[in-house]
């Protein structure tokens, strides 16, 4: 028996088969002989996934055998693309499923595409979330992710005659074989009612009557580290109905309405809001942010309590990392749960409570924090408005001692905003109030948070102010994406080793100049644009010659981020192309320009922008006299997967955004390292990326965060570039088609508007493209370049991002077991 227990699924290729094939016929009830590429995907998953529960057991195990201090990463968003190849690499299986499933007569490469991506996440956010999973498994830390399991994900676009249109995500109809339901772990989760008051001894205590309550259900996922035994959890609730609330409605006779409502309950985890950016102020995102944060406390109170008896261990037990401020009602919760179901005193709950949770700011727009009205609070969780209350009077309090009383000041940094209409709770300063640490994702934002955004905060209380720089797990966005790259650096670097230590990349320096390298660098590069150009003819019919400059801009389509910037200059040098002999134009640098990403679905100018996207491209890719000098394409729903064959193929990739509009961008760190350059602006983390890989190896241009303000202020004034104002002409009279559609947008950018200074950094944006084009002409030394931004790279690990996390802010520790071998 003991043997038994000990055991460890074998590796072998032949038990890998026989899994695999037990799966098909046991776990899918399908014919052992016959068998079709989805099914084998399935069953090989299955297989993939009892090694991870094993060592996912093992892990938690250990965790519970030492009892560290752990980090709960709490957010709403997990962006986690695919997991099949993800795990093969990271169990280091992938060799022996590819061989078994060869001699089934299976190809790996196309079971892979047989995956639905996990899109339970916007865009950088999420995909953050999802990249720190990665780098805390790998770094063995006590570490629990926990989030919705929505079961619409991210809609999926589709591009129609340039007109963007969402599809429905349901991304669970086929099953997923990543998540392990967990139907006896669900905790209650309740809204609206009133509150009784009562008194023990004295002391008034509360309780919250609640009339509506449903059941969180955990669903865990199991996420392995690389090359460690270490496999962490994500787990994922979901919504259901409660099995003993409103028996009442039930009896009194109106079955159905009550069967009815009892699925409407279910709905708060059907659907992940697609808007990334602004807020909306909807009951049922209200309802969703309480359901998760609700459901995670009473889980890790639950944890902790199975060998505590008082709360007194629980700051030096428990981290609570805060994703933004969507999680941040998880502060009043925890409050009341001391307070009402713990019987905690204030002073007590509060010392706990400002001890464990600490917050990442993602944003730099100051009307893009959220904020929820009072009567809304009031009505769903009417106790966690009391506590708000509680809380910010006792903050006022404070800062009057602190400040005197500046009533103007008092009033900016209430946690309570007093609208003309109405009153909001300002969620961003419920966080800065409770939490210890609050931090910037990248080092210029992390300055803006102090000198601008939350300046008054900054002023009272600076030492809860750090910097977290964003980062990237190089397993995914290198090693496993492009794996001839992996090879290459590997052969270079005597092994494997930089995939856990990225910085050890500086060692490819030496061979920066080495024409045989550069050459093997480069036949990497043209092989992953072939790639690439083909999947371009797939989604969009387009055939694009892959020896042109491949020239990438893949993000939400935002304004500040200016897509329209970008489509800007292929207009000015379609014009170029249009007006060159035929003898100049053998002078041009061919680029293929693609342009990729989604736009909320209510957010009308992004979607003109994908249309004019493509209505140039409608002309410019038709147009003889061009051929093959410029092609622009629109790729449709760009997600983790696609950007998985677009970043290793790219050569110049754009991020844009007028300087101080982004917190950070994490795609400019995955395109570096796939040594792809880089054009930008001096904003987000470009800025550090320019200060590792150094200036001379991008092209910078554009204005600074510094001046901006300045420069919008007097953008009434400024004299437009004449070809600015020509590419504006020439869109307004119809060049493009749809004159009277793309009028916003040309109204947007001109005339005394143009808030993102498109153009202000014209003229700068040209000349940084001319010099692409003339250093692309110099094969070696686009390519020294290419090797320098690959092997400076490191610092954008997320790697590097999670050790300063677990370091300065969450205080905990590795934690790895001992490997079974
Ligand atoms: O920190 C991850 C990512 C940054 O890289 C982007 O610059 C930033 O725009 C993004 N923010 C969001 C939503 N913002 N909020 N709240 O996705 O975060």
């Amino acid at each position: 028996l003991y043997s038994l227990m000990d055991r460890y699924l074998r590796n072998d290729v032949m038990s890998v088969q026989e899994s695999i094939v037990n799966h098909v016929e046991y776990t899918m009830a399908r014919n052992r002989y016959h068998f079709d590429d989805f099914e084998a995907y399935n069953a090989a998953a299955f297989s993939v996934r009892d090694r991870l529960i094993e060592s996912w057991n093992d892990t938690q195990q250990h965790f519970r055998d030492k009892s560290p201090k752990r980090v709960y990463y709490l957010s709403m968003e997990f962006l986690m693309g695919r997991s099949f190849l993800n795990s093969l690499y990271n169990l280091d299986i992938k060799p022996q499923f590819t061989e078994a499933l060869h001699q089934l007569g299976y190809d790996m490469e196309n079971l892979v595409d047989k995956e639905r991506d996990a899109a339970l996440g916007n865009g950088g956010l999420g995909r953050l979330a999802s990249c720190f999973l990665d780098s805390m498994a790998t770094q063995d830390l006590p570490a629990w992710g926990y989030g919705i399991r929505y079961q619409y994900g991210m809609f999926r676009q589709t591009v129609t005659d340039g007109f963007q249109h969402e599809h429905p995500d349901y991304w669970l109809n086929f099953g997923n074989p990543w998540e392990i339901e967990r139907p006896y772990i669900s905790y209650p989760v309740k809204f609206y009612g009133g509150i009784r008051e009562y008194e023990i001894d004295g002391v008034k205590m509360y309780e919250w009557l609640a009339n509506e309550e449903i059941s969180a259900v955990a669903y865990d996922n199991p996420i392995p580290g690389w090359d460690t035994p270490t496999t962490i959890n994500l787990r994922l609730w979901s919504a259901k109905p409660s099995k003993e609330f409103d028996l009442e409605s039930f009896n009194t006779g109106d079955y159905v309405q009550a069967i009815l409502s009892k699925q409407r309950a279910e709905t708060i985890s059907s659907v992940l809001y697609p808007d990334d950016r602004t807020y909306q102020g909807k009951e049922l995102r209200l309802k969703q942010q309480y359901f998760m944060v609700s459901a995670t406390l009473q889980d890790i109170i639950r944890r902790y309590l199975v060998n505590h008896q008082t709360f007194d261990q629980f700051p030096d037990q428990v981290a609570i990392q805060l994703n933004d401020t969507h999680p941040s009602l998880g502060i009043p919760e925890l409050m009341r749960l001391f307070l009402d179901e713990h019987k905690l005193g204030w002073t007590k709950a509060w010392d706990i409570t400002s001890k464990v949770f600490s917050v990442t700011n993602h944003t730099v727009l100051a009307e893009t924090l959220e904020k929820w009205p009072v009567d809304l609070m009031e009505k769903v969780l009417p106790r966690h408005m009391m506590i708000i209350y509680d809380i910010n009077w006792r903050f006022i309090q404070e800062l009057a001692a602190t400040i005197g009383e500046d009533y103007t000041r008092i009033g900016r940094m209430s946690i309570i905003e007093e609208a003309p209409d109405t009153k909001y709770v300002r969620m961003a300063h419920l966080a800065l109030v409770a939490c210890h640490t609050v931090n910037g994702v990248a080092e210029i934002h992390s300055e803006l948070l102090k000198s601008r955004i939350f300046a008054d905060f900054y002023n009272i209380m600076p030492e809860k102010f750090q910097n977290k720089t964003n980062g990237v797990t190089q397993r995914r966005w290198l090693a496993f994406s492009n794996p001839e790259l992996r090879d290459l650096i590997s052969s270079k670097l005597g092994g494997d080793a930089w995939i856990r230590e990225l910085e050890s990349l500086h060692e490819l320096e030496k061979y920066a100049d080495n024409a045989e390298f550069q050459a093997q660098w480069r036949a990497i590069k043209t092989n992953n644009k072939k790639k690439l150009a083909k999947y371009i003819e797939e989604k969009t019919g387009t055939v694009v010659n892959p020896n042109a400059l491949f020239d990438i801009q893949v993000k939400r389509i935002h304004e500040y981020k200016r897509q329209l910037l970008n489509v800007f200059y292929v207009i000015h040098k379609y014009k170029q192309i249009k007006a060159a002999t035929l003898e100049e134009r053998k002078d041009f640098v061919p680029r293929v320009v693609l342009i990729g990403g989604k736009a909320a679905p209510g957010y009308d100018m992004a979607k003109r922008i994908i249309k004019l996207v493509c209505s140039v491209g409608d002309v410019v890719n038709n147009d003889p006299d061009v051929g093959d000098l410029l092609k622009i394409v629109f790729v449709p729903d760009y997600n983790v997967s696609s950007a998985e064959t677009i970043v290793p193929a790219a050569e110049l990739s754009q991020h844009i955004s007028t300087a101080g509009t982004e917190a950070s961008g994490t795609s400019n760190m995955k395109f570096a390292m796939n040594g792809c350059l880089i054009i930008g602006t001096m904003d987000g983390s470009n800025v550090e990326i320019a200060e590792e890989i150094g200036k001379e190896n991008m092209f910078i241009f554009g204005s600074s965060a510094a001046d901006v303000p300045i420069l919008r202020a007097e953008r009434a004034r400024f004299k437009t570039p004449q070809e600015f104002d020509a590419i504006v002409e020439s869109i307004r009279e119809g060049a493009f088609g749809w004159a009277d559609y793309f009028a916003p947008l040309c109204d947007a950018v001109h005339g005394g508007a143009d808030y993102y200074l498109l153009a202000n950094d014209f003229e700068d944006y040209c000349r940084a493209q001319s010099l692409v084009d003339e250093t692309y002409k110099d094969e070696a030394k686009w390519t020294k370049m290419s090797i320098k931004s690959t092997a400076r790279s490191g610092k954008f690990s997320s790697d590097r991002t999670i050790r300063e996390y677990a370091k300065d802010i969450w205080g905990i520790e590795p934690c790895r077991r001992v490997d079974p071998g």
